[in-house]
This record gives structure tokens, C-alpha cells and sequence, in this order.
């Protein structure tokens, strides 16, 4: 018999560093739950599509320059614009699979701000402009020394994509792991079927928990 959607999706949210893996095993996600008719849809921050999208991709290529508080609010903003749309799709049964989100957001401005921060531009500055945004479920942390990371391919295309950077990414992103309760982390480093096997247990978890109503709808920073 074909499952259907009762209760609310799940939120099952990728993170990491540069070159870990992220976008492969959101995808092997979508294709596990999809080949198991489970409603489910992938989304990408930042999303290169909408108009901030396009000014965050000639940031990010170095084709234009921009203030990083700026380009802060521009991220943030372009999760914030598909906020609702968001919303409406876990109510309505659908599983959401997120590669990256505002905790990407906050770990690469954070690790740009040198302490001790002055006129208050810290973490908590930091997580301010995505507050009210639906809260994941699961965050799923593929963690990997930013030296593994950097021997996968090479660094440079992008801004940010440097060993030193990606270091002071991964302190902040430690941090936030700390008061984050749904943070799970795995293993970047094994093979990707194994880790693809961890996280669609993971993911089934979540998913059965939504939709039985065990788990309320969160928002950040909750
Ligand atoms: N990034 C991503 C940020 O700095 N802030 C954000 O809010 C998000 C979502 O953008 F270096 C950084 C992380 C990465 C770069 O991301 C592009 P992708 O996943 O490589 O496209
Ligand atoms: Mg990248």
C-alpha cells in the first residue's frame, strides 16, 4: 500500500564544510525517499535563483564587492523569501531535504568577525536576521578537517574556500552544534553508501516522528 502523508514533513537539514559531501547525500536522500514515495523536496541555500541569489553567486565568484554584514542580510534574506513557502510545504506532509541553511549562515559571517566583537557583531548578531524561519528537525553534520576537504579539490573557485577560513567555519559551526539538540554528526570521511545508510535511519526517524504529530513545528532559534 502506498503511504500516504498525515501529519506535518520533516525538516532534515544538510551542514558542513566546503567539499564534504553535502549536496551528494542530499541527493541519494532524494532519490531513497522518492523511490519510496515518501512527498518529499530539496532545496539549496543560498538559492542561486532568486534575484539575492544572483548578487550572493557575483559575490561569491568575486565579480562584485560587497560589505560581509551585507552580504549577511542578503543570505539571510534569500532563506526569509521562501519562508512561507517553507511553512506550507512541511504542513502540508511534504519532507523537506536542506543543503545548508542559516547555521551555514551564521558559522561563515561569525568566523569573519574578530573578537572581541565590537558594537555587538557576534553570534547572537549574527543569528538575528534568520530568526522566525522554520527549524529543522535534524541537522545532519558531515564533518571533515578542512585539510581532508581541501585534498578532494581544489580550493579557490569560490571566496571562502581557503584551509585557514574554513577552520575558523568549523569553530563557529562548533559552537552552534553545542546549543543545537537535534545535531547529529557523521563521518564525512567514509564511504559515501555508508554514509548514505546512516542518514537515510536518520531521516526515516524523523520523518515517522512528524508525521504522528510527536514533534511540534520549531522555529529559529529554537
Ligand atoms: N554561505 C552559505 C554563507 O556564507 N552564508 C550562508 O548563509 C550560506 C547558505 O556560501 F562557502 C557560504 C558557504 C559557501 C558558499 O555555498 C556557497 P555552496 O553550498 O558551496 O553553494
Ligand atoms: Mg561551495
Amino acid at each position: 500500500s502506498v503511504p500516504v502523508a498525515e501529519g506535518r514533513g520533516a525538516f532534515i537539514l544538510f551542514e558542513g564544510l566546503d567539499r564534504c559531501g553535502k549536496s551528494t547525500q542530499c541527493q541519494c536522500l532524494l532519490e531513497h525517499l522518492t523511490a519510496q514515495q515518501v512527498p518529499v523536496q530539496k532545496l539549496s541555500f543560498p538559492d542561486r535563483q532568486q534575484e539575492t541569489g544572483k548578487l550572493i553567486a557575483d559575490f561569491l565568484q568575486r565579480k562584485i564587492q560587497l560589505d560581509p554584514l551585507a552580504v549577511h542580510l542578503l543570505f539571510a534574506a534569500n532563506r526569509q523569501n521562501v519562508r512561507q513557502q517553507m511553512v506550507d510545504s512541511l504542513a502540508a506532509g511534504v519532507t523537506l531535504i536542506v543543503d545548508r541553511y542559516a547555521y551555514s549562515g551564521v558559522a561563515f559571517t561569525a568566523a569573519q568577525l574578530e573578537a572581541p566583537h565590537p558594537r555587538g557583531l557576534d553570534l547572537d548578531w549574527c543569528k538575528t536576521p534568520d530568526t522566525g524561519l522554520p527549524a529543522p528537525d535534524v541537522v545532519i553534520f558531515l564533518r571533515l578537517s578542512p585539510q581532508d576537504a581541501a585534498a578532494r579539490g581544489q580550493y579557490g573557485a569560490e571566496a571562502y574556500e581557503k584551509i585557514d577560513f574554513q577552520e575558523k567555519v568549523q569553530e563557529q559551526f562548533d559552537k552552534l552544534r553545542d546549543t543545537s539538540p537535534n545535531w547529529v554528526e557523521l563521518d564525512a570521511l567514509l564511504e559515501q553508501d555508508s554514509i548514505a545508510q546512516q542518514v537515510s535511519t536518520i531521516a526515516a526517524e524523523a520523518i515517522q516522528d512528524c508525521r504522528q504529530g510527536k514533534r511540534p513545528m520549531q522555529y529559529l532559534w529554537s
